[in-house]
């Protein structure tokens, strides 16, 4: 039976503290589609400081801080860059398309880092047949890849390009304190390479609801609008506000926890034959191995560690993803690596 501790599915599973709880209860509230709301205005003003941003904006998602982020930073029939796995892409239902409209240039990176000269290319030139690029998108932490980490000049440098172009930038900063933590820099450093940043609260921040998106006041005000547009203002949202102001004081720098639980359950998956892990790729709390050695479906593989009580997500080409979050102690890393072990010692023969 799942249990957060053998969870390792997501750090989204993540639950409210009890801190959170009583924050939750005792939120000063007011109608955010009129006057505003204290408490979701608390949370956007310190989301804007921690990140070094002029304003901030409460939404309900991490798909609905890109999707309006990609409205207000773009125009229909546009062209949008981003990295050929990016989370947008891949698993965002194509709001870029569907609701957005813009025409989708998808750019393969190393690790899900874009290189420049590569991004140079793909930015389009100015001639009457093709679509205009609207939005160069970045992914840090990059979800796909296994968690990997944007460095600070890798960011920089795809900025530089964009800026010479006019070419705004977004971050889907989802796990953007992770990155920070993995750099060992402020976050408002990994921000400061892309005009806006989307960033959740409900994953390893464990909230249980909620995203902010960030950028300077003149973005703010536009994607207020195209907040609206989809039906993302909240009325007394402030008792899901409160939880992330409990959240930004208190599971920033506990998540440097989570990221010495995934080095040390990918240092004891890659100690089984079988399984394939590149340990020094692991610097959050993703950690993605291979399965193939096992010469054994990836959803066989989970299934059988789900009957030894331990749940990872398969995914394509014989991977799996494990994901470390507030509920997993080294304890529990260690149950899990052990369930590992033994399914691949059975598929082994
Ligand atoms: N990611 C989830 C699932 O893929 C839905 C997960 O378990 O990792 N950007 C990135 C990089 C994400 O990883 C996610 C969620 C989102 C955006 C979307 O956030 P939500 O689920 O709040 O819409």
């Amino acid at each position: 039976m799942l249990n957060g501790k053998n969870d390792f599915r997501s750090d989204t599973i993540t639950e409210p503290t009890e801190e959170m709880r009583e924050a939750m209860r005792a939120a000063r509230v007011g109608d955010d589609g009129r006057e505003g709301d204290p408490t979701i205005r608390e949370l956007e003003e310190a989301s804007a400081a921690l990140l070094g941003k002029e304003a901030g904006l409460f939404v309900i998602s991490g798909t609905m801080g890109n999707l309006v982020s990609i409205l207000a930073h773009t125009r229909h029939g546009q062209e949008i860059i981003l990295e050929k796995d990016a989370h947008i892409y891949w698993y965002e239902v194509g709001g870029m398309a569907g609701v957005a409209g813009l025409v989708v240039n998808r750019v393969p990176g190393t690790d899900g880092v874009l290189a420049p000269e590569d991004v140079e290319e793909a930015i389009r030139a100015d001639n009457v047949h093709f679509p205009e690029t609207g939005l160069i998108s970045i992914e840090n932490t990059h979800n796909q890849s296994g968690g990997m980490v944007w460095s600070l000049p890798q960011m920089a440098a795809v900025k530089a390009v964009a800026d010479r172009h006019g070419i705004p930038v977004h971050m889907d900063g989802a796990r953007v304190f992770n990155a920070a933590i993995a750099l060992g820099v402020p976050a408002r450093e990994v921000a400061a390479q892309a005009h806006s940043v989307t960033f959740c609260l409900s994953k390893g921040l464990s909230c249980p609801v909620g995203s902010v998106i960030v950028g300077s006041k003149a973005f703010i005000e536009v994607a207020k609008k195209k907040r609206k547009m989809i039906g993302g203002t909240t009325r007394q949202g402030g008792v899901i506000a409160a939880a992330g102001l409990v959240a930004l004081k208190t599971m920033v720098d506990r998540l440097a926890e989570d990221h010495a639980n995934a080095k040390r359950l990918a240092q004891k998956l890659a100690a089984i034959p079988g399984v394939g892990v590149e340990v020094e790729k692991v610097r959050t709390n993703i950690v993605r191995i291979d399965v193939s050695g096992l010469r054994t479906p990836a959803p066989k593989v989970a299934a059988m560690l789900a009957e030894k009580n331990v749940y990872v997500i398969p995914r394509p080409n014989n991977r799996m993803r494990w994901v470390t979050h507030r509920h997993v102690m080294p304890m529990d890393v260690d149950e899990a690596a052990a369930a590992m072990g033994k399914v691949a010692e059975v598929l082994r023969g």
